[in-house]
């Protein structure tokens, strides 16, 4: 079955069902594609050799300016093609617009440059780290909270952009049975959104039922408040934008940031203490640091960070020489 949906070994592991409505079109389309390209290059090769001109006053052989009986075959042949391709593109486009009635609801939402996961049943972002069991439809609503980004995981075969101020969906099935539960699959972001695009990625971690039931995106998080503040600097984006070697990203660096005094653009001074980290990552807009007038960090609410997720990055901030 495989070697038939991919003999050219060019895609990833068919980790969804839509792989058997792609896979083949995909198939259809390269090895259309290395056939024409062989018999027109073979045509090609064979006139310049068996029709050069051999000396400089050779006569032209042949004067004909067109031939219908050809032209008509090599436009009707390309014609059928594109409209089987329309057709069969079209099955698999339609299944992939509605989700099943049944399938589970995750919604996601995208920012420069981190992607967050709320769980069927949860309130709070998982950030970068999504769980799906096999067997069963999933459906993601997203949303972008600043610009253009795409949601695409290639071992599912699914890929749709997220747009500011409109809410996307897509879904997929992981087969069951089929030796999926277990292994984890890359997100990407798709579309170009910005200096730091390609930190925005992902897992997809694929579980059975069971072990799906006990909601394994909950927990995992470091006993220490220090460990799990820099898991979020981490995982929730900061570090995109934030890096802790004095080095100027997007916003500034977090080396030596506890205690630190500087200026903002209205000329006042500050000092970075637990109020003023909390409100930089609940408003970032309110106190805007002096020279980053024109960068913008995206606030993040309780969804995405919790005020205890906020203690411990302040915790871990106190560490940071
Ligand atoms: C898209 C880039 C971006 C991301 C992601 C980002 N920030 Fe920022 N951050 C900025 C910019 C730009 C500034 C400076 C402008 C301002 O004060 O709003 C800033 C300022 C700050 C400041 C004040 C720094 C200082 O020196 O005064 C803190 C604290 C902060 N961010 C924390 C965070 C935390 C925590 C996260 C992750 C949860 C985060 N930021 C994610 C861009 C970003
Ligand atoms: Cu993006």
């Amino acid at each position: 079955m495989l070697a038939i949906q991919d003999p050219f070994g060019q895609l990833p592991v068919p980790a969804s069902t839509f792989a058997a409505d792609i896979d083949p079109l995909y198939t259809f389309l390269f090895a259309t594609s290395l056939f024409f390209f062989g018999l027109i290059l073979a045509i090609l090769l064979y006139s310049i050799v068996r029709y050069r001109r051999k000396h400089a006053d050779q006569p032209a052989a042949n004067n004909t300016t067109h031939n219908t009986a050809l032209e008509v075959v090599w436009t009707l042949i390309p014609t059928v093609i594109v409209m089987v391709v329309f057709a069969w593109g079209l099955v698999g486009n339609m299944d992939q617009q509605v989700a099943p009635k049944d399938a589970i609801g995750y919604t996601v939402r995208a920012k420069k440059w981190a992607w967050g996961i709320i769980h069927p049943g949860d309130a709070k972002q998982t950030p970068a780290e999504m769980w799906v069991p096999e067997g069963k439809p999933v459906r993601v609503t997203m949303t972008s909270e600043d610009v253009l980004h795409s949601f695409y995981v290639p071992a599912f075969r699914q890929k749709r952009d997220v747009v500011p101020g409109v809410r996307q969906i897509l879904w997929f099935e992981v087969p069951e049975g089929q030796g999926f539960a277990g292994q984890d699959f890359h997100l990407f972001c798709a579309e170009y959104c910005g200096d730091q695009h390609s930190k925005m990625a992902g897992t997809v971690h694929v579980v059975n039922q069971e072990e799906f039931a006990n909601e394994p995106w909950k927990g995992g998080l470091p006993d220490d408040p220090v460990a799990r503040g820099e898991y979020w600097y981490t995982k929730a984006g900061c570090l995109a934008c934030h890096s802790l070697d004095g080095s100027r990203r997007v916003g500034p660096s977090y080396q030596g940031i506890w205690g630190r005094e500087g200026k903002l653009v209205d000329g006042s001074s500050y000092t970075v203490d637990a109020e003023y980290v909390h409100e930089s990552i609940r408003k970032p807009q309110a106190k805007i640091v002096e020279g980053y007038d024109t960068a913008v960090m995206t606030a993040y609410d309780e969804t995405a960070l919790s005020d205890e997720d906020i203690a411990d990055i302040i915790e871990w901030m106190k560490t940071l020489k």
